[in-house]
């Protein structure tokens, strides 16, 4: 794996103008024909020899023109196929023929089996791995596909595209073709064959074309499709309502497996999913898997647009599709639901997944200019950051700029590989705005930390605020520039109403929006009656760090008077901070731990609000998690003293709480027939966080048990079990709570891996022996993604007192996992890997010993190029 520079891009030598495959499809000798139409780019050098890319392949026949090639004229090797002496100007046709193992292909990359279906996942680089292809996103064409299959076990046959015909071929087979008109890159492309059972609707679109809806899963499954159709329908609607986009095909389908490396993929018309993204009712998904499933479906049908429409002219751009399609995602999932719950989920996610990303040794800017194994750059800074970084362009220029911006950004760009100089243009040209220094944010890694100080001067009525903004170092980036920073802000009386400043100096402030450009400004805000309290950042406007010091005084009235319901429960998390990390290095020191009560009142004050919102009063009790408290600490880690800690102060609201929890938990019913809608779901999810806390300040698993026994969903079933099996793991309740729950749902597999995940996370040493002996439970599968992630990803990214186990025993079985992992799945391996990327922040012992088990991978021989990435940064 040597490294890819962007400077070294340049547009491939000759165009491709047509493609038409042929698959005849076997479990382990499916052969594939691949007529590839080109012609010579002008005015490129006429010896110049036509370079095609190969990943593991065989070559069985090539020929120019229909006839035989002279092998004097062809190089090849499993990597690549090289043809020389090729006509100057005139088109040319070169026929491949490949024959590929699909049920030994355990990578999940290009043409593979699972649980008896081939299907294909190409992006980035997979389709190399069917024939050999400039597969690269900027050779864009359209495709003709003939599949031919055993008829009995294949009774579908899909492709991108649209239906062309289909019929009998010779004993026991038959043949399909797909043609899809849509110019597309390689990565997009996409093949089914199986026996699957298919849910059907239709969707009229804006201009009263019917598009026929098909949700493909397996026999008997499909009324737990349902929902994802929906998902569908309204992501489709939603689309064209708010970016006057339609669907381009006569057919939109999805196909749900269970073997998938990750969430789910674009393909244009024939979407793939991890069937835990389309597979749900009230029995076995939780609320958190239907919102998952919403977004997902939406995000890969909003691909449709962003990615594959207008897609990306090298991998180096990947966050122009990703970025901006989870942004739209974000904006869909905030209509259909709260956007202010949705956001304070969105911002803790970025906070707890991107933001260690950007702070440690894997740190990269959202568009990067190197790589060594691109599957490695599906990042959360390329997504999450990315979207962050489209918002804030939104915040920028306001909700109808951007619309405009996007809009030309649709019409300039449509059926073209682009870069984010392009993006960015349209959106210079539709406000008149120089967008040169936000680019950085495209640019520069590293979470940039802004310090805020306020005084206020009574005589001549006006505040100042002074900003300072600085962005740490990162792995190529000693220095960095300062950014334009985009920071939604106000300020409010004591009284809970919000000043309207008279004018300001100092700094560009329009639309509540202060930014902030240079590396230090002050901002003075004039005709300011009284002292004022100030908000900043609201509605996590920039993904910064903010070092702001307000009183527990100052956050509680912003806690009960903020008008942004997110910088609401940002308040009240700025008021449980402090005293987390207190009680974790008081914990560290064996001193007695002790709450504010400041903080145990508002927080208490809030649950109990009836004026606020269910979900919202359940995310506001959600405290920082022990990972997130151990990145505020920033070093010398003891994720024991952490959780000790954290376990003291939910003791201390829950006694302090007790009577609230259980009026919350009595009150926060769901009668009548179970609802997946977010108003019902935000009063589970406050009714089982009462049940959390009422577990610490009774100290007995009775509540919790009989919770379990009562349940009749699958929310409020796996909240209880992992009460059960985290908070009291010794009991008899458990144990037996544990066995009823296998028992019930050991055929179903996604209610499996929550089986196994619960387990996996119970904190404490004795985690690694509980992983290792369900590592051998029959229903343990080591080939299956998910279930890999379900045990060893939740142990290792979600359990920091299990993984993190002073002796080390933790690390070094991780890395077994890894190498043993790598032999078959790379990208599976060199994911779950990123686990440790943290490592330099623990306390010198558990340090030396993650160092010394990266070191156990590192000197391994056999190494994907995938896990050798992952592991040699993570140790630079
Ligand atoms: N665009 C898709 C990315 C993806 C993927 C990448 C590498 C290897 C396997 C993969 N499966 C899906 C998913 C998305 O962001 O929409
Ligand atoms: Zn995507």
């Amino acid at each position: 794996g040597q490294v890819i520079n962007l400077a070294d891009y340049r547009p491939t030598d000759f165009v491709l103008e047509r493609v038409d495959l042929t698959f005849e499809l076997d479990p382990t000798e499916t052969k594939v024909e691949a007529r590839l139409i080109f012609h010579r780019r002008e005015g490129v050098d006429p010896s110049a020899p036509l370079i095609l890319d190969g990943d593991e392949l065989n070559l069985s026949s090539l020929l120019f023109d229909q006839n035989e090639l002279a092998p004097e004229r062809y190089t090849v090797t499993p990597e690549s196929l090289v043809i020389r002496d090729l006509p100057e100007t005139v088109p040319f046709e070169v026929t491949v023929t490949t024959i590929i193992n699909p049920e030994a292909n355990t990578q999940l990359m290009g043409l593979y089996r699972t649980s008896g279906i081939y299907c294909t996942q190409c992006e980035a680089e997979g389709f190399r791995r069917i024939t050999y292809f400039p597969d690269r996103p900027d050779v864009l064409a359209p495709y003709t596909v003939n599949i031919i299959a055993d008829k009995d076990a294949n009774p579908l046959l899909l492709s991108n595209g649209n239906f062309l015909g289909g019929a009998g071929y010779g004993p026991g087979k038959h043949f399909a073709a797909w043609f899809d008109p849509h110019p597309k890159p390689s990565y997009l492309f996409a093949l089914v064959a199986g026996d699957l059972g298919v849910v059907e609707d239709t969707f009229t679109t804006m201009s009263g074309r019917e598009v026929v809806l098909k949700i493909y899963v397996e026999h008997g499954k499909e009324p737990r499709a349902a929902y994802a159709m929906d998902a569908l329908k309204r992501s489709m609607k939603w689309d064209e309502e708010v970016f006057g986009r339609e669907y381009d095909l006569d057919i939109f389908m999805i196909v749900a497996v269970s073997d998938f490396n990750m969430g789910a993929m674009e393909n244009k018309g024939l979407n793939i999913f991890n069937d835990k993204y389309v597979l749900a009712d009230p029995e076995t998904a939780t609320d958190a898997d239907y919102a998952n499933i919403e977004a997902i479906i939406a995000h890969e049908y909003f691909h449709n647009w962003t990615g594959n429409r207008i897609t990306c002219r090298d991998w180096f751009q990947l966050c122009l599709k990703e970025g901006l399609t989870v942004y739209r995602d974000h904006e869909f999932s905030s209509d259909q639901r709260s956007r202010p719950v949705k956001r304070i989920a969105e911002v803790r996610h970025l906070k707890s997944e991107q933001f260690p990303e950007d702070g440690g040794p894997l740190a990269h800017p959202v568009r990067p200019t190197k790589y060594r194994e691109i599957n490695n750059f599906y990042t959360t800074t390329v997504y999450e950051k990315g979207s962050e970084v489209t918002r804030m362009i939104a915040t920028l220029l306001g909700r109808e700029t951007f619309k405009k911006g996007m809009g030309l950004y649709f019409d300039r760009h449509d059926g073209q590989a682009v870069t984010i100089e392009d993006f960015v243009k349209c959106f210079e040209d539709a406000s008149g705005r120089d967008l040169a220094q936000f680019s950085l944010w495209y640019h520069q890694a590293g979470t940039p930390l802004v310090t805020a100080s306020g005084s206020y001067d009574a005589g001549a009525k006006s505040f100042s605020l002074s900003l300072e903004q600085m962005t740490p170092a990162t792995p190529g980036q000693p220095t960095k520039e300062p950014m334009h920073i985009p920071l939604s802000l106000a300020l409010f009386a004591e009284d809970g109403s919000k000043f309207e400043p008279a004018s300001v100096d100092g700094a560009e402030y329009a639309g509540e929006v202060l930014h902030l450009t240079a590396r230090t400004q002050t901002a003075v805000f004039h005709g300011v009656a009284s002292r004022p309290v100030v908000s900043i950042n609201r509605s996590f406007s920039a993904p910064i760090n903010l070092h702001f010091d307000q009183s527990p005084a100052d956050l509680a009235l912003l806690a009960r008077y903020e008008t942004d319901h997110f910088a609401r429960w940002q308040a009240l998390t700025d008021l449980a901070l402090p005293n987390l990390l207190k009680a974790a290095r008081d914990a560290r020191e064996g001193a007695p731990i002790v709450c504010e009560q400041t903080f145990v009142d508002t927080l208490i004050a809030a649950a109990a609000d009836e004026s606020l919102e269910p979900a919202f009063r359940a995310q506001a009790l959600a405290l920082p998690s022990e990972s997130d408290i151990a990145r505020e600490l920033g070093s010398n880690i003891d994720p024991d003293a952490v959780h000790a800690g954290r376990q003291a102060i939910m003791k201390q609201i829950a006694e302090a709480g007790k009577a609230t929890f259980a009026a919350l938990y009595d009150a926060m019913t769901t009668p009548g027939e179970f609802s997946p809608d977010a108003k019902s779901a935000g009063r589970r999810a406050l009714r089982n966080t009462a049940l959390t806390y009422l577990s610490y300040a009774e100290s007995s698993p009775a509540r919790a048990k009989a919770a379990f026994d009562g349940a009749n969903n699958m929310t409020d079933l796996s909240h209880a079990l992992t009460i059960l099996a985290h908070r009291f793991p010794d009991s008899a309740e458990a144990k037996a709570a544990l066995e009823t729950f296998r028992s019930r749902f050991q055929d179903n597999a996604l209610v499996v891996d929550k089986w196994f995940a619960i387990q996996a996370g119970i904190p404490g040493p004795g985690a690694l022996d509980r992983v290792k002996a369900l590592m051998e439970n029959p229903l343990f599968k080591r080939t299956n993604p998910n279930r890999m992630r379900s045990l060893v990803g939740t142990f290792a990214f979600g359990n920091p007192t299990g993984f993190g186990r002073a002796d080390g025993e933790g690390y070094r079985f991780l890395a077994s996992q890894i190498l043993d992992i790598d032999q078959r799945n790379p990208q599976l391996a060199a994911r779950l890997l990123t686990s440790m990327r943290s490592w330099r922040s623990l306390e010198s012992a558990r340090a030396d010993h993650a160092r010394s088990a990266l070191m156990e991978i590192e000197k391994a021989d056999s190494l994907s190029t995938d896990v050798r990435d992952i592991v040699e940064r993570t140790l630079k």
